[in-house]
């Protein structure tokens, strides 16, 4: 979305309707843009935590499925372990930084 649309999308900016957008309704504006952009940050910050949590899962039972035998499950292991531990640090920096944001 693009700042304009952003700033058609709240109607007018100009909130008296007296022809002039003076610094107190720019203020107002501005300030309704940053929390949205915060807010359209954060939800890509939780979806991408979820899909990490997500794949996290699927990998797990699919290396329980019959359609994964185990000298293939052996010959990855190194890589799947990474896996592991790259995903599992974004879920947990996901939780530790929302966490942490939620007390400040
Ligand atoms: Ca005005």
């Amino acid at each position: 979305m693009t700042l304009e649309e952003r700033l058609q999308k709240h109607g007018n900016i100009d909130q008296n309707q007296d022809g002039f957008v003076d610094a107190d309704e720019l203020s107002t504006a501005k300030s309704i843009l940053d929390m949205e952009l915060a807010e359209e940050k954060s939800e890509a910050h939780r979806r991408m935590a979820f899909a990490a949590l997500g794949s996290l899962i699927v990998f797990t039972f699919l290396l329980f499925t019959p359609f994964v035998d185990v000298d293939r499950i052996s010959a990855i292991s190194e890589l799947a372990s990474m896996f592991y531990i790259a995903t599992a640090s974004i879920v947990g920096g996901y939780m530790g930084v929302s966490g942490w944001m939620s007390k400040r």
